[in-house]
């Protein structure tokens, strides 16, 4: 059997979280066309007879401002250290951003083995060659810095593996899986083989909530959004949850409730729907508006939404 760490990394939007669970065939991770969907670190395991691939999906680099911004940042670019291996993910329907460049650049000045998946191959992807000339300029101005003694880089690093993937067709997936198997050490099932995810189930809840939330939102606004789950009560019939919609100011209340609380309304519907899908359970949801002044910049409100360490 083979078993291993794998970090999943990349700029915001490229479809790390969808192509994570297409991977593991279940919904871990929330999914949005929103750039910095994904704001903790997703922990999933995906267990076969072949051995067991353990995965965390990260926030997307993006340029960040404020402090959840830098966090996310952060997180991700930590997440690499410990991993057995590196799965970048790219879109190869977009042309190669700063972000990317970044994580290039990252990756290939360190040791730990990179297989890159050039998603969104589904759509028109003519930048996909693109990607990879950027990835042997860099790797080869990187090499060259090395020779001439100004880094302390290694220039050895293994040359990545690429596949073309599509989270939304499955495309390149089971391909992408195989070669993920091959690519972490021999060895046991690091965790038990029923554990799916161990992200906390309220951070989940309050993922799928602002999910759901977040096909309402425009512009800056999402960013401005956090969901807390303030109360869970497993009842053996049914649950009840209360959670907490923080907005930055009071003029974003009444853009996240909607004329009359229309939308609020339908957030609720399709939160509980795929709540009770998950659970398997019935599912009472009472949501609030809140207004945080400035959430984003007050560590004690980012540590209890799971975002601060
Ligand atoms: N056409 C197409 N769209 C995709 C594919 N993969 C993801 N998407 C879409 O791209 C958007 C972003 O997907 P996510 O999985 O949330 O991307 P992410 O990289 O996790 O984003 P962050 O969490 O913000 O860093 C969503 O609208 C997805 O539906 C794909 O293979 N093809
Ligand atoms: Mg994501």
């Amino acid at each position: 059997m083979n078993s291993g760490m794998i970090s999943i990394v990349g700029r915001a939007n490229v479809g790390k979280s969808s192509l994570l669970n297409r991977i593991l065939g279940e919904k871990v991770s929330i999914v949005s066309p929103v750039a910095q969907t994904t704001r903790n670190m997703i922990r999933a395991v995906h267990t076969e007879e072949r051995g067991q691939l353990v995965f965390l999906d990260t926030p997307g680099i993006h340029k960040a401002e404020g402090q959840l911004g830098k966090l996310m940042n952060k997180m991700a670019r930590r997440s690499a250290d410990g991993a057995d291996r590196i799965l970048l993910v790219l879109d190869a329907s977009a042309r190669p951003w700063d972000e990317d460049h970044g994580w290039m650049r990252r990756l290939s000045r360190q040791q730990i083995p990179t297989t890159i998946a050039l998603n969104k191959s589904d759509l028109a992807n003519p930048h996909a060659e693109a990607y990879r000339k950027l990835w042997s300029d860099i790797a080869e101005a990187g090499a060259e810095t090395a020779e001439h003694g100004e880094s302390a880089g290694d220039s050895t690093c293994p040359p990545p593996e690429w596949i073309a993937t599509s989270a939304q067709s499955g495309s390149g997936v089971d391909l992408l899986t195989s070669r993920l198997f091959e690519g972490v050490p021999e060895g046991p099932h690091l965790f038990p083989e029923d554990l799916l995810t161990d992200f906390p189930r309220k951070l989940a809840i309050a993922d799928v909530i602002r999910e759901k939330l977040f096909a309402y939102l425009k512009d800056e606004l999402p960013h401005s959004v956090a969901v807390h789950v303030d109360k869970l009560i497993e009842g053996d019939e049914q649950w009840t949850i209360d959670a907490d919609i923080y907005v930055n100011r009071s003029s974003q209340k009444g853009i996240v409730l909607g004329a009359k609380g229309r939308q609020l309304r339908e957030v609720n519907r399709k939160a509980t729907q795929e709540l009770e899908e998950m659970f398997e359970r019935k599912i009472t949801l009472n949501l609030w508006v809140t207004v945080q002044k400035d959430w984003t910049k007050n560590f004690w409100i980012l540590k209890k939404l799971g975002y601060a360490p």
